[in-house]
C-alpha cells in the first residue's frame, strides 16, 4: 500500500544504452522512444502558446526556491503577504502560493500519519470489539461485519510487516555471522569475491559462510540496504500502523471528520522535505532554459496544496484542497497520491463534482501496486454519487521508454475502464530537494506529464473545456507498434492488447494532441478560424 506513488528503486533496463535522461520528451517515430513528443510539439507550435494556465499540485509541498522552478509558482494577487489577515476573504490567511493543510498557525507541521486502514480499524474497534453480536440490529450487524473485514486486513498488514522485519533481521544476522567467519579465515577485514571463491574447507561452518557471502555478493545485497529496510518497516509499524498515533490531534488540532471545520493549517509549503511534490512540479513545469531539466508546460503557474503526509492523506484535506484550487482559479489539478481505503469518500466525491461543474480538469495517478483498478478500488476515485465517472477526471498509468512487450511499467496499476492513458513513468529525471535533480519512477511522475500536456492544450486553445481536453488526450494517444503487452504483476505472460489495460489503448502524446485540437476542436469556439490557434486566443 504505497501512498505516494514514487518508487525509489530503479532496476536496470535491458538494452538501456541510449541517453534517456529526457526520454519523456522524445518522439516515438523519429527517436524510437515512447516519449510524448514535447520538442516536436513546440517546434510545430512555433511560439504560439500564450495564455497562462494555473495547475494546482496537491502533494506534500514543494521546494519553492528550486532554480529550475523560478517564477513558476502561482501567486495570489489579492492577498497581502505576512499581515496575518485574510485579505481576499477566501478563508485562508496570507495564502500566497497555496495552502498547507498539514500544520497549525503556530508553524508546527505534520509529517507522519497513520494509514486510513489503521484509522478505520481504530474507529470500528472502539465500537465493535465485542464477543457477542447477537444484540445488534441490522445496521449494527452490517457495520460489525465491516469491522471484522477491516480488522482482518489491518492484522494481516501488521503481521506481514512483522514477518518482513523478522526475515530481514534473520538475513542480516546470517550475514554478520558468515562475514565474521570469512574475515577470520582470510585474516583480513576487506575481501573480494575472488578471495572468498578461493576458500577451500571441509568445515561445514566455513563452507556455509562462503556460500552465504558469495550469494550476497552475486545479488549485490548490501548490509546498509537491509538495515534501512528494517528501519523503514519498523517505522511503518510504529507510525502508519499504530492505531494510537495522535499526530493529527496534537499538531493540526482540527476535527478531520468535520468538513465544515475549515480553519486550520498554515501557509508553509516548503516544509518536512517535500521531495515528492518538487519532483511532480519539475516534471510538469521546470524551465526549458538549457540547464537542469525540461518541464512540459511553459506558460503555467503552479499552486501548491500540501495535503499528503508520510502515511495516508485525509479525505477532508483532499476535498478542501480541491475546493481551494477550484475557487482560486486553477484550470487543472494534479493528484499523484491515493489509498485503498477511504473513511469519507463523499467529501472528495462532492469536491470532484464541484470541479466538474466549474470545468476544472483533475489528473490522477493510477498507483503502483500492479493491480487492475477495474477490480480493486483506489481513492480518490472519479466515480460520482450517481454512478458515472466524472467527465473532468483522468487517470494515468506508467509506461516505459521502449516499444516492446514490457512497455507498461511492471509496477503500474491498470484498468480497461478506470485507467485512461499511460504516460512515461520510469527513470524520469526531475527536480528534487536542495536545488538538485534525480531520477524517479512511478505513476506519480506519469500524472504530471499528462497535467503538463493538458496545460499546454489549455494554454494554446483556451476555449477547450476540461472534458474536451480529456477527450483529446485519449483520442490522440500514440498507439504503440507492439501489439501484445505484458500485464503488470503477472510475471511473464503471453500479453494482451494495450486497449485491455486502459481506455485509450495508448500513450499520451503532446504533438498529436495539439494537432487533433487544432484540426477538430478549434472551430468549436463560436465559428472562429481553426487555422491558427493564436487567432483563436484573441
Ligand atoms: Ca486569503
Ligand atoms: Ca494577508
Ligand atoms: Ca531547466
Amino acid at each position: 500500500m504505497q501512498k505516494i506513488f514514487f518508487l525509489f528503486v530503479l532496476f536496470p533496463l535491458a538494452g538501456f544504452t541510449q541517453d534517456l535522461s529526457n526520454w519523456q520528451h522524445l518522439d516515438p517515430e523519429t527517436d524510437s522512444i515512447l516519449g510524448i513528443s514535447t520538442y516536436k510539439a513546440y517546434e510545430y507550435l512555433n511560439g504560439r502558446q500564450t495564455d497562462t494556465v494555473v495547475v494546482a499540485i496537491i502533494d506534500n509541498g514543494a521546494e519553492l526556491t528550486h532554480e529550475d522552478l523560478a517564477g513558476k509558482f502561482w501567486e495570489n494577487g489579492n492577498e497581502i503577504p505576512d499581515n496575518q489577515l485574510d485579505d481576499d476573504g477566501n478563508g485562508y490567511v496570507d495564502d500566497i502560493n497555496g495552502w498547507n493543510f498539514l500544520g497549525n498557525p503556530g508553524g508546527s507541521n505534520l509529517k507522519h500519519e497513520t494509514l486510513e486502514l489503521t484509522r478505520l480499524y481504530a474507529q470500528y474497534h472502539n465500537m465493535y470489539n465485542v464477543d457477542d453480536s447477537a444484540s445488534f440490529d441490522t445496521l449494527q450487524l452490517a457495520e460489525y461485519n465491516k469491522y471484522l473485514e477491516i480488522r482482518k486486513n489491518y492484522e494481516d498488514e501488521v503481521s506481514q510487516k512483522k514477518a518482513e522485519v523478522a526475515l530481514y533481521r534473520q538475513i542480516l544476522s546470517g550475514y554478520h555471522v558468515s562475514d565474521s567467519i570469512i574475515r577470520k579465515r582470510l585474516k583480513k577485514d576487506v575481501y573480494t569475491e575472488a578471495d572468498v571463491g578461493k576458500i577451500r574447507s571441509r568445515k561445514a561452518e566455513i563452507a556455509e559462510a562462503k556460500k552465504i557471502i558469495l550469494t550476497f555478493m552475486a545479488l549485490g545485497i548490501k548490509q546498509e540496504v537491509l538495515e534501512s529496510q528494517i528501519i523503514r518497516l519498523t517505522n511503518d509499524l510504529n507510525l502508519k500502523l499504530n492505531p494510537d498515533l495522535k499526530s493529527r490531534e496534537e499538531i493540526v488540532k482540527d476535527n478531520p471528520d468535520n468538513l465544515t471545520d475549515t480553519i486550520y493549517g498554515n501557509n508553509m509549503l516548503d516544509v518536512m522535505g517535500p521531495d515528492h511534490g518538487t519532483g511532480v512540479t519539475g516534471a510538469l513545469a521546470a524551465l526549458q532554459n538549457g540547464t537542469g531539466i525540461d518541464g512540459i508546460a511553459r506558460t503555467v503557474r503552479i499552486m501548491i496544496l500540501r495535503v499528503v503526509p508520510d502515511g495516508d492523506e485525509r479525505d477532508k484535506d483532499v476535498a478542501l484542497a480541491i475546493r481551494y484550487a477550484v475557487r482560486n482559479g486553477a484550470d487543472i489539478i494534479n493528484c499523484s497520491f491515493g489509498k485503498k481505503y477511504s473513511a469519507q469518500p463523499e467529501f472528495v466525491r462532492d469536491a470532484i463534482a464541484e470541479a466538474e461543474r466549474k470545468d476544472v480538469l483533475i489528473v490522477h495517478a493510477a498507483g503502483n501496486d500492479s493491480e487492475d483498478t477495474d477490480k480493486t478500488r483506489y481513492y480518490p476515485s472519479g466515480l460520482l454519487q450517481d454512478g458515472r465517472y466524472a467527465r473532468n477526471w483522468i487517470t494515468v498509468g506508467a509506461s516505459m521508454p521502449y516499444d516492446q512487450e514490457d512497455l507498461v511499467a511492471g509496477f503500474s496499476n491498470y484498468g480497461k475502464t478506470t485507467v485512461d492513458v499511460f504516460a512515461p513513468g520510469y527513470g524520469v529525471t526531475t527536480c528534487t530537494l536542495d536545488g538538485s535533480y534525480n531520477k524517479f519512477s512511478g505513476t506519480s511522475i506519469s500524472a504530471p506529464i499528462v497535467s503538463g500536456v493538458a496545460a499546454v492544450l489549455k494554454s494554446c486553445f483556451p476555449h477547450l473545456t476540461a472534458p474536451q481536453i480529456k477527450e483529446i488526450i485519449i483520442r490522440s494517444a500514440y498507439v504503440p507498434r507492439t501489439t501484445l503487452v505484458q500485464v503488470p504483476g503477472k510475471g511473464n505472460n503471453t500479453g494482451v492488447e494495450l486497449s485491455e489495460l486502459c481506455v485509450s489503448g495508448g500513450i499520451v502524446n503532446l504533438y498529436r494532441a495539439v494537432i487533433l485540437a487544432e484540426q477538430e476542436y478549434c472551430d468549436l469556439q463560436q465559428g472562429k478560424s481553426n487555422s491558427d490557434p493564436a487567432i483563436v486566443n484573441q
